[in-house]
């Protein structure tokens, strides 16, 4: 049984989804933020702390997308999350699957941080408005791709979308979400309706459904 370590507000939310839409059992382990280096079990399984951590019998990791990368590939056999490599549609998969962390998820990180955790007079610092700016450049992408086809590898739906949706939620948490385009809300409330994702979400964020 696959055990994924993290509930709200974590990158958790994008392998609890996956294995949703794929119907693979797992449980979700809960892991207090402010405790996680106390937490023994946890961190037995990602010593440097961070989450999501994900255990799946013998094999333990971290790293959000490296688990949908992984899910897909061990548990994926039908193609139901990630086109084939020889496909057409498998480049844009690939470019969006990332994007959504190293190109959004990660510049949120610098803002959460500052926002949250500097003094006063750091919260709004030339590293947060560049990291909002760079997250707004890359965004432009994901409208681009809008403008041509209903999801990010085209019209089927992929683990690149987790991977989109999830940064697209960081950045409403974090009052970024007024300066979305409407097709990037059309294209959140699309996916909110998906019963995986509504599931996902009972199992992340239990009191929120
Ligand atoms: N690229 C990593 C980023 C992981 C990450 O930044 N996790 C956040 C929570 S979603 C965290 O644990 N932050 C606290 C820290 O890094 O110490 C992933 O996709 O899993």
């Amino acid at each position: 049984m696959i055990t994924i370590y993290g509930v709200e507000p974590t990158r958790s939310f994008r392998p609890i989804w996956a294995l949703e839409e794929l119907g693979i059992p797992y449980t979700v382990r809960p892991v207090d933020l402010r405790k996680r280096m106390e937490d023994s079990e946890f961190i037995a399984v990602n010593p440097a702390g961070f989450l999501p951590a994900m255990r799946d019998g013998s094999v333990g990791m971290v790293d959000s997308i490296a688990m949908l990368e992984y899910i897909v590939a061990r548990h994926d056999k039908e193609h139901k999350l990630a086109p084939a490599a020889d496909d057409d549609a498998f480049a844009l998969y690939q470019q969006f699957l990332h994007l959504g962390e190293s190109g959004l998820a990660a510049y949120l990180n610098i803002v959460v941080a500052c926002r949250f955790l500097a003094p006063a007079e750091e919260k709004e610092n030339f590293g947060t408005r560049a990291a909002e700016r760079m997250f707004f450049s890359r965004l432009s992408l994901v409208s681009r791709q809008l403008a041509r086809a209903p999801m990010m590898a085209g019209e089927g739906f992929t683990a690149a979308d987790i991977s989109v949706i999830y940064a697209l939620g960081m950045a409403e948490r974090l009052g970024l979400a007024d300066k979305f385009g409407p097709e990037i809300a059309e294209y959140r409330e699309r996916m909110a309706a998906r019963p995986a994702y509504r599931r996902a979400l009972a199992k992340w964020s239990p009191q929120a459904v």
